[in-house]
C-alpha cells in the first residue's frame, strides 16, 4: 500500500508522523472517510467541501486546493489499484511544540490512505441491527460543533464504548435536551406511515452525506422527508428504522433499547432505499481509471 502524505507517497510501514503533530497530540485537525465503487470514487465533491468547511470552523488552512486534493484522492486510488475501496482523507494541524497553541503550528500535514473497506458483517444486513441509548451525550454545538469532523472522536468512541458494554454494536445518541441526534458513526432514520424522518442537523448531527443522498433518493422515489425533533418515543413506534453512512450505507434497525421495531425485521422502505442506493453507486462518481 502507498500512502500520500504531503505530496510524497510512502510504504504502509514508513508512513510516519511526528509525534508532536497537534493531530496526536490534542486531536486538532479534521477528516473524511469515502467510499470507491467499481472504478469511482463515491461522492468525491460532497466529501471535499465538507471538509473545506470543517477546516474553516477550526480555522485550518488546507495547504492544497479543493481541484489538487480532489486530483490526489484519485492519484491514490490508481496508485493503490483500487476499484472497491475507503479512502481515509485526514487534515492534521501538523508540527508543533508541546504546547496546545497552535500558532507552533507552521504546516497543517494532509494524509491519504486508500484501503479496502470492512463492512459490518452480512447478517446484519440480513437480520437488522440491534441498538441501545447510551448516557454520553452528543457535543453541544455551542462547545464543538458535531458538524465538524474534526480528529477528536472520544464523544462518539464513548457512546461505541458504552453501546459495546451493552452488548451492542451501534448506539443512539441524544443531545443534551434529551433529542435524537444520530449514532456514533450514521445518521438516523425512521419511517412512520409511509413517511421519512430523520433529526434536524441542529440536533446535534453530522451533515451526512449518505443522508443527503438518502434524503434525495427518497424525495425521487415520492416519499415524503422531514426533520422534526425526534424522541425515543418516536423511534420506539416507527415502522422501520435504519442508519446511514459512507461506510455502513443503509443498516436496518430492528431493535432499541429492547422494543422491537415494526415487524422485528428489516422493513419494505428501507429494502427500496437499499436498492436504489446500492443502483446509485454502480453508476456515479469520480473516474479513477480514464
Ligand atoms: N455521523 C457521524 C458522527 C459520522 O462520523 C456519519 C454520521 C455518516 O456520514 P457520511 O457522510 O459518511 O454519510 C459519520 C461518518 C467508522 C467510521 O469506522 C464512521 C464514520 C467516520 C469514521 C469512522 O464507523 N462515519
Amino acid at each position: 500500500m502507498k500512502i500520500f502524505i504531503d505530496g510524497k507517497y510512502y510504504d504502509e510501514r514508513a508512513a510516519k508522523i511526528s509525534v508532536f503533530d497537534h493531530g496526536l497530540l490534542y486531536g486538532d485537525g479534521i477528516f473524511e472517510g469515502i467510499r470507491a465503487y467499481h472504478g469511482r470514487v463515491f461522492k468525491l465533491k460532497e466529501h471535499i467541501d465538507r471538509l473545506f468547511y470543517s477546516a474553516k470552523a477550526i480555522l485550518l488552512q488546507i495547504p492544497m486546493s479543493p481541484a489538487q486534493i480532489t486530483r490526489a484522492v484519485v492519484e491514490a486510488c490508481r496508485k493503490n489499484k483500487i476499484r472497491d475501496g475507503y479512502i481515509r482523507l485526514v487534515v492534521t494541524r501538523g508540527m508543533g511544540t508541546l504546547g496546545l497553541n497552535p500558532k507552533s503550528c507552521k504546516r497543517p500535514s494532509v494524509i491519504i490512505i486508500a484501503d479496502k473497506i470492512q463492512l459490518y458483517p452480512p447478517g446484519v444486513y440480513q437480520r437488522g441491527l440491534d441498538i441501545i441509548t447510551v448516557p454520553t451525550t452528543r457535543n453541544l454545538h455551542s462547545a464543538l460543533n458535531p458538524a465538524i469532523k474534526s480528529l477528536n472522536y472520544l464523544n462518539n468512541i464513548l457512546a461505541k464504548i458504552e453501546a459495546n458494554n451493552g452488548g451492542c454494536e451501534e448506539a443512539v445518541m441524544l443531545n443534551a435536551e434529551g433529542f435524537v441526534a444520530e449514532c456514533t458513526g450514521d445518521n438516523l432514520f425512521i419511517v412512520k406511515n409511509g413517511a421519512l424522518f430523520t433529526p434536524p442537523l441542529s440536533a446535534g448531527a453530522l451533515y451526512g452525506i449518505t443522508r443527503q443522498t438518502v434524503i434525495e433518493l427518497a424525495e425521487e422515489s415520492g416519499l415524503k422527508v422531514s426533520e422534526p425533533n425526534l424522541t425515543r418515543y418516536d423511534l420506539f413506534n416507527a415502522d422501520e428504522c435504519f442508519l446511514t453512512g459512507t461506510g455502513a450505507e443503509i443498516v436496518p434497525v430492528v431493535k432499541i433499547d429492547g422494543r422491537v421495531i415494526g415487524t422485528g425485521k428489516p422493513g419494505r422502505v428501507t429494502r427500496r432505499l437499499e436498492d436504489v442506493y446500492h443502483a446509485l453507486t454502480k453508476v456515479s462518481g469520480e473516474p479513477i481509471y480514464k
